[in-house]
């Protein structure tokens, strides 16, 4: 016999609270891809997110190993895609720092890695 149970109730609310959520812009994906290994310096890097971003609100810096910054601070923003051209850097962890506003007016930020080289 069925009997309603909090763990019936939890799982929905759940649910209902990511999909709130999912309405700001998060980043999907990226390349070079999160944690990745590439062979060589990008040339740029792009991201993707779950939503339309605000241009003149959005913008990206990244670092390479020593801290530095190899890019070249123009973003480029086109519907949910954010770009910036590096300049040529060496091996090593690259970081990525991120922050938008999406046309809903949420901001978020996040940062991630990948690797450059051997
Ligand atoms: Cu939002």
């Amino acid at each position: 016999m069925y009997r309603p149970s909090l763990f019936g109730i939890i799982p929905l609310l759940l649910l209902l609270a990511t999909g709130e959520a999912s309405a700001h812009a998060f980043l999907d994906h990226a390349e070079p891809r999160v944690g990745n290994k590439v062979a060589s310096p990008p040339r740029e890097v792009t991201l993707w997110f779950t939503q339309k971003l605000e241009p003149a609100f959005s913008t990206m810096t990244v670092t390479d190993s020593a801290g530095q910054r190899v890019d070249t601070g123009k973003t480029r923003v086109s519907g949910n895609q954010m770009s910036i051209a590096l300049r040529p850097g060496g091996s090593g962890t690259y970081h990525v720092t991120w922050h938008v506003l999406s046309v809903d007016t949420h901001r978020t930020d996040g940062n991630f890695t990948f690797q450059v080289g051997q």
